[in-house]
């Protein structure tokens, strides 16, 4: 057992390797820019002098061809590659567009008022002057933090809100913590009460709040920290096994092929990873569902209205960036031990590429469900097939929190986008040991007490995906089936019962959908102008699953932000730069961008090419039992096939297993 091991082991070391090593250039038109291209790009705006040793580059990034050249195109055949440059330099923002073939720049821009992606530099830049200012040396002091006490503080997006005196500011919130004890980050006390807000460019500090009434820092609680419990004690391992090879397919940079589904992946700075040209292939032919999927933004409104929390409002990919913050993956524990972990490159701020090891995963897995069975009573026979589904993974660390982003792969035709939310709940401090303490009514008016002393803020998560449904070609509608109760006519025993009404959705717009979480309605995106062999117009079923939306106030400076939040559904024309659900530049962003503005003109959206942004929404009110870490809270979506095959692909499931490796090799 042991030796299959580890020939598994380097089988996938040799997958691993290859995705990799061809990394240095480009070998499909999706592949995202290269370190090469990354400098080449730099060269040649610093040659047009439209950069200098000073800019910072908080996104350069690939601009994709034109769809309908990406779709022509065909492995080996030449492709243009084009780079989008967001600059920031002298306090200012522009872009321009390069084409790396011609070694041009096509276009370039000022953006007045634009605050782009937070930056390294700039982050720590903050920090160290909050930290150097005499008012926070002060506010130490009041609250006893001595040099005995490890003081660290980590800045924050700040939101925007009308009535603050930060216009034009590139700013940053800053709370602090205390982590006396050197205990995981996690159990670090938050010193209440402190707050600066930090010209992230200029250095000044604009702002430090320093509450007169203090709040004592926490002990740490009983059980945590150096008094936590022991380890149970070890239990024998249930893992599952790949033991005769590897099903998947990769090539190229990320190119991946698993069963009857392929699909291409990239890094990217902001989305994490970016997937294109989702295809299955059906009989013979490889049918396009997706033309790309990602996620899109992230918004998580806090609701504690204390001035040192009410701005936590964040946009987490617009902001910082989920590909910039994404962590590396830990073998057997963030991916099965058999997991292709992938290295990715990411954009830096001075025109350069990191390499995050471990960046992403992918892998099939058994689920040890059925992907489908029946028991004949008449014959006593059993027939089933055991399901696996292939995974690709990737686990941006957003301060506290960890978001585990999958998307998976079944065998029937499915794809589920799944949200995973690790790590820590966001805590604050307070004088409540328990709940029948004085002020514990007070202390978690709103929040909730997860531990002594200890408060949880009540907030939300939003996911938004930009899934571009090319369903058989670009062509497609929105259609919602509702579903009618009807009463039955004439003299019948049964009363009533429902009918399918299936309406067109004429407009770009959100979707108001009453009963989405109920079932009342499903929304598919459909192909009018292809035919089944059942002659049915093809079509993908976005179902939602149990998502809420935003019930903050339409007025509330954070929801007009974030409002793509308001909807779990909206749908807009494909326009190659429309991809950001709060917009380009969502960082101090003053409201209304992205969805809201993309679909203001109400085009009308039948037979076109569209676009669904699909939004993963849940509300979360903290529990004692979410402390010291949040035990992995799952939520996902799925898109079904709905009358796009003519059977289930899953019943060709074969009963049978491949030979081993050995033999798969040779
Ligand atoms: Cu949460």
């Amino acid at each position: 057992m042991r030796m299959i091991f580890m020939r598994i082991f380097f089988f996938m070391l040799l997958f691993a390797g290859l995705a990799q090593a061809q990394s240095v250039g480009a070998t499909h038109p999706m592949d995202a820019l290269t370190p090469d291209e990354i400098g080449k790009a730099v060269n040649i705006l610093k040659s047009q002098g439209l950069a200098t040793d000073s800019t910072r580059y908080p996104a350069l990034t690939l601009l994709e061809p034109p769809k309908a050249d990406v779709t022509a195109w065909k492995p080996g055949q030449a492709f243009g590659r084009r780079a989008h440059a967001i600059m920031r330099d002298a306090r200012e923002t522009s872009e321009a567009v390069i084409d790396l073939v011609a070694g041009k720049v096509i276009s370039s821009r000022r953006i007045p008022g634009a605050q782009p992606m937070i930056m390294d530099s700039e982050w720590s830049f903050a920090r160290d002057k909050f930290m150097a200012d005499p008012r926070f040396k002060t506010a130490l002091a009041r609250r006893g933090l001595d040099k005995n006490h490890k003081v660290f503080c980590t800045p924050n997006s700040a939101g925007y809100f009308p009535d603050e005196s930060y216009a034009n500011r590139r700013i940053l919130k800053i709370p602090c913590f205390d982590d006396i004890e050197k205990l995981h980050p996690n159990l670090a006390r938050p010193i209440e009460g402190l707050m600066g807000v930090v010209d992230s460019e200029t250095g000044d500090v604009l702002d430090v709040l320093d509450r007169e009434a203090i709040v004592p820092l926490p002990p740490t609680p009983a059980g945590y920290g150096k008094s936590a419990p022991v380890a149970d004690p070890p239990h024998y391992r249930v893992d599952i096994v790949a033991d005769q090879g590897s099903n998947i397919k990769l090539t190229g940079n990320l190119q991946v092929e698993w069963g009857r589904w392929s699909f291409h992946a990239r890094a990217d700075k902001r989305a994490g990873l970016i997937l294109s040209l989702v295809k299955f292939r059906d009989e013979t032919a490889q049918r396009l569902i997706a033309y790309q999927m990602n996620l899109s933004e992230i918004f998580v409104p806090y609701m504690d209205p204390d001035p040192t929390w009410s701005y936590r409002t964040f946009l987490d990919a617009g902001e910082f960036g989920l590909g910039y913050l994404i962590s590396s993956l830990q073998e057997e524990v963030d991916c099965p031990p058999y997991a292709i972990l992938i290295d990715l490159a990411f954009p830096d701020d001075l025109g350069g590429m990191y390499q995050r090891p471990r960046a992403a995963c992918l892998f099939e897995r058994s689920t040890g469900d059925p992907a489908w069975r029946h028991y004949s009573t008449g014959s006593k026979r059993n027939t089933g097939r055991a399901e696996t589904e292939l995974v690709m993974r990737f686990a941006p660390a957003l301060g506290n929190y960890d978001y585990i982003i999958d998307y998976v792969f079944s065998a029937n035709g499915m794809i589920t986008l799944r949200v995973g939310a690790t790590g820590f709940d966001a805590i604050k401090s307070v004088e409540a040991a328990d709940m029948d303490a004085p002020t514990a009514i007070k202390d978690t008016e709103f929040g909730a007490l997860i531990a002594p002393y200890t408060v949880a803020p009540n907030h939300d998560h939003y996911f938004s995906f930009r899934v571009d449904l090319d369903i058989d070609g670009p062509q497609n509608a929105l259609v919602a089936d509702h579903f009618m109760p009807k009463p039955i006519a004439g003299n019948l025993p049964r009363k009533s019962l429902w009918q399918i009404e299936t309406r067109d959705v004429a407009q770009e717009g959100a979707i108001e959908a009453d009963h989405m979480s109920t079932g009342g309605e499903n929304y598919r995106i459909v192909n009018p102008n292809a035919k089944t062999a059942l002659k049915y117009n093809p079509s993908y079923w976005l179902h939602f699953g149990h998502g809420v939306s935003s019930i903050l106030n339409p007025s509330d400076p954070p929801q007009q932000r974030g409002d793509f939040s308001s909807h779990s559904l909206w749908v807009t024309r494909y326009k190659p730069d429309e991809l950001w659900s709060a917009g380009q530049f969502p960082n101090l962003s003053r409201g209304g961008e992205g969805l809201p503005q993309y679909v203001k003109d109400r085009e009308p959206i039948g037979n076109q090419d569209i676009v669904a942004w699909l939004t993963l929404g849940f509300r979360h009110a903290p529990r004692p039992e979410d402390f010291p870490i949040l035990p992995t809270f799952w939520h996902k979506m799925t898109l079904r096939p709905y009358r796009f095959f003519d059977r289930d692909p899953s019943s060709r499931l074969n009963a049978e297993y491949a030979p081993a490796l050995e033999q798969v090799q040779q």
